[in-house]
């Protein structure tokens, strides 16, 4: 018998993609449990899992499900109210451009202030060993893991691109959204206005995890109140209002597609993609005139394919009037995404 109540997420605190996925599950309002993948659960977990990746998603029929963004796809064709996305296609396809932003470009920026400096260092390894063992587990159990998951996620800014040369791009990357969105948010509880959108989904979680961080939520805190606003409002987003029209949000929108997406995540995106087509395990690739040496990831050329024609199916169902090829040509962003 199917129990509606019997949705589980697997995910971590710590995780942005897992607190993306159970923030979806509160705006749709789906009974869930939310597990937190921990030592007790994991074997459990490994056998619905095909990626030791959180979020996994089982469902009432015991579908297990992984990779946030066609988790919720797959629930939006079950849960269609409240709906996700605006009816009009120019800020329908922005807030899925934004989304993907959040996920494969705002990721590093959390990364990065998360395991590059010792403080930040700490504070995340010693509550990923809380999620792990519980907060019950004794001190010395604790203290010997948090040194273990520090020894193992240091090493991995190698895999998001962050190092010596490329912090100060990062960072000022961290700077230049969190700026151009303090003004927007400031107008209005979440990007499209009075409800939340994929975009939401996408770029808060991540900016979340960065306040529970001490030297990135110290910046926020003491920059960007809206923001972190906006980031608690997303754990439990709910209807406040309607979307604003795309006239209304153009003017605080706009700057982040040509100072972030056309400037640094869309460039970087396909210097990866083409180093992979080509069978490169490294690129370079320069970023508001400073190079950006990544090894290169299948990920994310994969999801660049996807958006790619995500924005085809947009252009084409757009009629001749659509603004939205001029919206991207005039932010810079249409040659990164049109073959
Ligand atoms: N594209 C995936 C990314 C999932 C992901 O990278 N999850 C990380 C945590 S945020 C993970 O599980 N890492 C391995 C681990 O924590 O054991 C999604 O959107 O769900």
């Amino acid at each position: 018998m199917t129990n509606e109540t019997a949705w589980r997420i697997y995910g971590s605190e710590l995780s942005p993609y897992s607190l993306k996925v159970r923030a979806y599950f509160h705006y749709k309002q789906i009974p869930h449990e939310w597990i937190i993948r921990s030592q007790d659960r994991m074997e459990e977990f490994q056998s619905y899992a095909r990626l030791p990746l959180v979020p996994l998603v089982v469902s009432p029929t015991e579908e297990a499900m992984q990779d946030s963004t066609p988790i919720i796809e797959k629930l939006e064709q079950r849960f269609v109210e409240p709906a996700l996305q605006p009816t009009d296609p120019v800020s329908a396809f922005v807030s899925l451009l934004l989304e993907e932003y959040g996920d494969e470009w705002v990721n590093k920026p959390m990364f990065h202030y998360r395991w590059s400096r010792e403080a930040d260092q700490e504070s995340a390894a010693g509550r990923l060993a809380v999620d792990m063992l519980g907060p019950g587990a004794n001190e010395e159990a604790l203290s010997g893991l948090a040194a273990v998951i520090k020894e193992r996620m240091v090493p991995r800014l190698s895999f998001v691109g962050s190092n010596e040369g490329t912090a100060p791009i990062i960072e000022e990357s961290f700077a230049t959204l969190t700026s151009l969105l303090e003004t927007h948010l400031a107008e209005r509880p979440y990007l499209f206005g009075g409800r939340p959108c994929m975009a939401d989904f996408g770029i808060a979680p991540q900016l979340y995890q960065c306040l529970t961080d001490p030297t990135a939520g110290g910046l926020l805190r003491d920059n960007s109140p809206a923001v972190t606003a906006w980031c608690e409002r997303m754990l439990t987003p709910k209807v406040g209002g309607k979307f604003e029209t795309w006239d209304a949000l153009a003017a605080t929108l706009e700057p982040l597609l040509a100072k972030e997406l056309a400037a640094v995540f869309l460039p970087w995106s396909t210097a990866n993609a083409v180093a992979l087509a080509r069978g490169d395990e490294k690129f370079e690739v320069e970023l508001n005139g400073r190079p950006f040496v990544q090894q290169t990831q299948k990920y994310h050329a994969r999801s660049l394919a996807v958006l790619k024609q995500k924005y085809a199916d947009a252009a084409e169902q757009a009629d001749d009037e659509s603004m939205l090829t001029p919206l991207l040509k005039r932010s810079g962003c249409l040659d990164w995404l049109a073959d």
